[in-house]
């Protein structure tokens, strides 16, 4: 089939200017291209306020319709969001299908969503935000009937009933809270068993589900090829949320999650559609923030994670910055900043990834365990280090050694595991 044929447009305000070549608008053909659709050319304008009934300027917008004549456009995308009205009145201009930023995030997302969950979520979204712009899209969206910005799950075509949507978002609300409790009772379950939670974070194509993989690859546990992610060299390859737990082999373990990746002004629909999802992060021992160095927009891309990882609130969570895809490019130029806490990896290489899980055990608050120990007489120098080091309660002389009960960290637990009878 043929790829769709899109024109971008994107309008920045005068104190946050928008470039002819710059990242916004490489990011946002990324996203095009994430959909299905091939961007032909660009138009950008930076104005003083965006126009209410146009957004862009009136006669930029005519300008733009001689573009998409010659070029046979079928959909203008748009990089930021409009109001139905606006929708609406560039339609009647430009004489295409017009999409909006959030549309076609939504759009990409419906596409991608592959669990039950994942697809609720991308659908309350949707009709959260058609809901005040039935009238743009109603229009705009029958005239091509299908493609980007039409997508959703379950969905045959664009409902326009008020009072039918409002109906079902309330349905689908209820449905997403059910499981919202079932992942909090599996999370407290989790707080209990007390193994520590390290969180990816990071921007859609760093190498988040690459990492994860290399981690289940050196870790102690076996049929890792039915553990293993997602991995894909396109945006928002990964949607949902997966657990694993990884075992180091000097006996340290975690559970890794990884989740979906940010974009730059990610729509707060969206993240409240995926609060659930995200709040993963916000439970989080550790985060592995993920930073793809070979990324040409290095900057944006730091900028984005920073601004997004404010907004879930994980600014008390100890952090480490790993900054991916090293095989990519030249050494002398990576700036990582301090290396107390970042890191330089390629996460198809192992032997970094036995680094990295070193440096997660340093990072990771101690864990501790409640124990119940018996200690021969002929290691009593064992027993007398561990009562230094630790509150030693209930000790008893038997006729083999010395029985007690204390709560040692993670790394005398699996020193000396043998004499942990509980
Ligand atoms: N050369 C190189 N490629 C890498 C490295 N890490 C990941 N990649 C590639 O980068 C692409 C994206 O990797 P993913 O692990 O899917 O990225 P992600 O962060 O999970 O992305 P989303 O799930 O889409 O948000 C894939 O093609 C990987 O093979 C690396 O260290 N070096
Ligand atoms: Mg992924």
């Amino acid at each position: 089939m043929d790829k769709e044929k899109v024109f971008v447009v994107m309008a920045g305000l005068k104190d946050n200017t928008i470039e002819e070549e710059g990242p916004e608008i490489s990011e946002m053909i990324g996203l095009v291209e994430a959909a299905g659709g091939e961007v032909l050319a660009s138009a950008i304008q930076n104005r003083q306020k965006y126009d209410p009934a146009y957004f862009i300027g009136k006669g930029k917008a005519e300008e733009i319709k001689r573009y998409i004549n010659e070029l046979e456009v079928d959909t203008v995308v748009f990089g930021n969001d409009l109001t139905g009205s606006q929708i609406r009145n560039l339609e009647d201009i430009l004489e295409a299908k017009i999409v909006d930023r959030t549309t076609l995030i939504l759009d990409i997302f419906a596409d991608r969503a592959t669990t039950g969950e994942g697809r609720l979520q991308v659908k309350l979204a949707q009709l959260k935000y058609r809901l005040p712009r039935l009238q743009g899209f109603g229009k705009a969206l029958s005239r091509t009937g299908g493609g980007i910005g039409t997508r959703g799950p379950g969905e045959q075509k664009i409902e326009t009933d008020r009072r039918h949507i409002r109906r079902e978002i309330s349905k689908l609300e209820e449905e997403l809270d059910k499981i919202s409790e079932n992942r909090e009772l599996k999370r407290k379950k989790r707080i209990k068993s007390e193994i520590p939670i390290v969180a990816l974070t990071g921007y859609t194509n760093a190498g988040k589900s690459t990492v994860m993989n290399a981690f289940l690859n050196i870790s102690e546990e076996e049929d890792i090829n039915e553990r293993e992610v997602f991995v894909k060299d396109m945006l928002f390859a990964t949607l949902d949320t997966s657990l694993r737990r990884i075992k180091l082999k000097t006996g340290e373990e975690f559970i890794l999650t990884d989740t979906v990746g940010f974009v730059s002004n990610l729509p707060t629909l969206l993240i409240e559609a995926f609060k659930s999802t995200l709040e993963e992060i916000r439970y989080a021992d550790l985060i592995l923030n993920v930073i793809d160095l070979s990324d040409k927009e290095i900057e944006h891309q730091i900028e984005t994670t920073e601004t997004i990882l404010n907004e879930l609130n994980s600014g008390g969570i100890p952090r480490i910055n790993v900054f991916n895809k090293k095989d990519k490019v030249d050494h002398k130029a990576i700036y990582t900043g301090s290396s107390e806490n970042s890191i330089v990896v390629s996460a198809i290489d192992l032997e970094d990834i036995e680094l990295l899980g070193k440096k997660i055990i340093e990072k990771l608050p101690k864990t501790y365990h409640d124990v119940e120990m018996e200690i021969p007489f002929s290691k009593m120098k064992i027993y007398d280090l561990l009562s230094t080091r630790y509150p030693v309660k209930e000790s008893n002389f038997t006729e083999f050694g010395v029985d007690f009960k204390t709560r040692i960290d993670e790394e005398d637990y699996n020193r000396y595991k043998e004499f942990i009878r509980s």
